[in-house]
């Protein structure tokens, strides 16, 4: 019991931790550099080189919060640059960063000649280039971008800009006086605005005045928009009607044991991450030295036959054509992995494109053997996957288009439609639960989901559950970063083994489904920071434990069936449960559904992570009760009193 209060606790100062502070990892422009003149002939050392810089860059952005990194030599070397904005914490900033890194990888070199790119997220930075650009204050990429919504109405414009000038012009006067940085705001007249400004650690001061008095000058065409940002070479100048940063000159958050405690669950979640992409760096390499070979006697576009014939093949251009050119107006979405767009087919058919972050041509056969064995797979409640386009100049899969929204849409965005009843919902659930039964274990490829969460099940017309995206993990064998482009967003529904270990079974799909379940059926997101502050399972468990699990059915579900409800909800707690041993397997959970006479067993297990079951190994941390000294906690190999250096570098 001892065990189940810290982690309620952990949750807990994890809730306050992610409420009162944000790590700010917001995309405020990706600027990647197109030189279509450089030869392409060593790409492939200059990624490798590039991967092993951002290797390194991270574990000094843990501890120093900025990092300059230089690897490789000749004409492949590579420059990589991170920082965070200086009011963040540690915490706060390595989020940031581990975010912002997965996705500078849009930037890769993999298209034409790319060889650099510029991440600004309003708490973190990172560039990498071909060239020192430590020093720069300005270049070719610099941005100004406005908000696109003016002031409220009932703010004076004149007083507003007034005071956002004062604002940036004291900000820039500041900020290289107080080693590159500022925060400050002005409110005069009424109206308040808030503002920061920082230069790189690299940047001297005389050459951070220069890149800031350039970002004033051009920030200055922002206002009446509520706010702007100047992102430079050196430099970041954003204001905001919104107070959006810490103030530094208040006592840093305090960080109880809690945090502490937090410190290490995600300490030892950038270890998972760091290492995978370790691996996922070293198999990229091994991958490019096969492929080298290949590709000498396959010239790129130089398709089978097989392809070319293949009614898995799509042109290029008439997908293009199909989503009016990628219009804005056909997109639907943007995932971990790409945008989606809604495309109408030459025939008429409706069609989903995902138009891929990462440029597949250098794995054409694997990709296009993958994709012919995953279109392969049918279920009623899984999104089919019609083909791919492999030839035109980015790598494109076409699924089939599924009407409604998904399920975290139906259930949280929407306004205007009834609360699903009953029916609905257990239809949701079973359906859900038969399409990954179906992955797990009756599928000829045992197909991992990875990422089940309520934005991945689609809803048909008639309300049928489809689940999206799987099968993505095959097709990118190199591209294990997505498992940490939303630590924060998808944390909820991440197994403890595979937050702390990366261990990766169906088990962890599992558990992500019993979140859903839990979700579906209370009617509340399984977010940390939701409006009464309570974790959801822990309500439910709370519910259970006092042998009132009905109390926790959303009121919106019908009287009558709130005894089934809550059959569906102890089915979500069994599969939550901490050891993954314990979990049920998806085609018992289908049993349970549909048989009900079936007896469902007691969970015996909150969601907790299990100190001696599933945390092994050098990796590996022991979790004590809450009460005893952060001493307490042991490395159950490897050396001693490694925990802080562990805390510090995440390898
Ligand atoms: C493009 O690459 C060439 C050759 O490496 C270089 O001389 C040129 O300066 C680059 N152009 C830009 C805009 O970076
Ligand atoms: C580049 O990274 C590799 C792999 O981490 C490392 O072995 C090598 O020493 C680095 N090179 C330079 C010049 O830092
Ligand atoms: C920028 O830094 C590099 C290396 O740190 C140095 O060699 C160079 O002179 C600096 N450039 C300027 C303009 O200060
Ligand atoms: C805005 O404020 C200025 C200066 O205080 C004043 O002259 C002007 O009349 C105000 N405008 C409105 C629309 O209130
Ligand atoms: C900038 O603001 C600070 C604090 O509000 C103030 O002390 C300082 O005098 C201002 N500097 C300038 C140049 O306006
Ligand atoms: C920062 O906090 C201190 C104390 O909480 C307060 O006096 C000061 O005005 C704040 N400064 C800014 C820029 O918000
Ligand atoms: C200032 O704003 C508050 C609330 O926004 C409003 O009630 C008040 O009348 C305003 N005062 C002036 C002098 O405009
Ligand atoms: C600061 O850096 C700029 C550009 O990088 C350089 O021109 C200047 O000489 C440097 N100044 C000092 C004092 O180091
Ligand atoms: C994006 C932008 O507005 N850039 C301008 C910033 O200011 C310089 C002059 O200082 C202009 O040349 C840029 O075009």
């Amino acid at each position: 019991m001892n065990q189940f209060l810290f982690f309620l606790i952990l949750l807990f100062s994890f809730s306050a931790k992610l409420c009162l502070s944000d790590p700010r990892a917001t995309e405020a422009a990706l600027v990647c550099k197109n030189n279509r003149t450089a030869a392409p002939a060593d790409r492939q050392t200059f990624v490798s080189n590039f991967l092993a810089a951002m290797d390194a860059v991270t574990p000094l952005i843990v501890r120093q919060k900025y990092a300059a990194v230089v690897n490789g030599t000749g004409n492949t070397k590579v420059y990589a640059y991170g920082e965070c904005m200086k009011d963040l914490d540690q915490i706060d900033c390595n989020i940031c960063f581990a975010q912002c890194k997965t996705q500078v990888l849009r930037c890769l070199p993999f298209q034409l000649a790319t060889r650099g790119g510029r991440l600004f997220y309003d708490g973190c930075y990172i560039r990498y280039d071909e060239y020192n650009f430590f020093n720069e204050s300005l270049g070719v990429g610099d941005r100004t971008v406005c908000a696109t919504k003016d002031v409220a109405s009932s703010i004076n414009q004149t007083v507003f800009e007034a005071n956002v000038k004062q604002l940036v012009r004291n900000l820039s006067v500041e900020a290289p006086k107080n080693d590159n940085f500022f925060v400050g705001s002005v409110s005069r007249g009424n109206v308040s605005v808030y503002g920061l400004a920082q230069c790189w650690e690299l940047v001297n001061s005389s050459a951070c005045e220069n890149c800031l008095a350039n970002a004033v000058l051009n920030i200055s065409s922002c206002p009446p928009k509520e706010e702007g940002r100047v992102l430079n070479a050196g430099c970041y100048l954003r204001y905001s009607t919104e107070k959006f940063y810490y103030n530094s000159t208040a006592s840093p958050p305090i960080r109880n044991r809690g945090n502490r405690k937090l410190a290490i669950i995600l300490a030892t979640t950038f270890s998972s991450v760091a290492l995978t992409l370790i691996i996922a760096t070293a198999l990229f390499c091994l991958n490019k030295k096969l492929e080298k070979k290949k590709r000498e006697r396959k010239q790129l576009g130089a398709l089978s036959p097989i392809v070319n014939k293949s009614k898995l093949n799509f042109s290029y251009e008439s997908l293009e054509r199909a989503t009016n050119y990628f219009h804005e107006s056909n997109k639907l979405g943007q995932g971990g992995s790409g945008s989606v767009y809604k495309g109408t087919l030459p025939n008429g058919k409706v069609v989903a494109i995902k138009r891929l972050f990462f440029n597949t041509r250098q794995w054409v056969d694997h990709f296009f053997n993958e994709v012919n064995l995953i279109s392969g797979i049918h279920h009623k409640n899984l999104v089919k996957l019609l083909g791919c386009s492999i030839t035109g100049p980015e790598s494109l899969l076409v699924y089939e288009y599924v009407p409604n929204q998904s399920l975290h849409d139906y259930l949280f965005v929407k306004k205007d439609v009834e609360p699903l009843r009953w029916e609905a919902r257990y239809k949701i659930v079973l359906g859900t639960a038969e399409g990954l039964a179906y992955l797990h274990e009756e599928s000829k490829l045992r197909i991992i989901h990875r990422d089940i969460k309520l934005s991945n099940v689609l809803l048909d017309e008639d309300l049928t559950p489809k689940i999206a995206d799987f099968g993505l993990a095959r097709l990118f064998p190199e591209d294990k970063t997505h498992i940490s482009t939303g630590i924060a967003g998808t944390l909820g529904y991440m197994a403890p083994e595979y937050v702390v270990r990366g261990q990766l079974t169906e088990k962890a799909d599992v558990y992500s489904f019993g979140v859903l379940v839990t979700e579906v059926i209370s009617g509340k997101r399984n977010k940390f920071c939701s409006q009464d502050s309570v974790f959801i399972l822990h309500k439910v468990w709370n519910h259970y434990d006092a042998d009132k699990l009905c109390d926790a059915v959303d009121p919106a579900i019908e009287d009558n069936f709130r005894e089934k409800a809550s059959r569906l909800l102890q089915i979500g707690l069994l599969c939550v449960q901490a050891s993954a041993e314990t979990r049920p397997s998806m085609s018992t959970v289908v049993k349970w559904l549909t048989e009900e006479s079936h007896e469902i067993p007691e969970p015996t297990q909150p969601p907790f992570l299990n100190p001696s079951s599933s945390l092994e190994g050098s990796q590996s941390i022991s979790v004590a009760p809450y009460n005893s000294q952060p001493e307490s906690y042991s490395q159950s190999s490897g050396s001693g009193n490694s925990l802080t250096q562990s805390i510090i570098e995440p390898r």
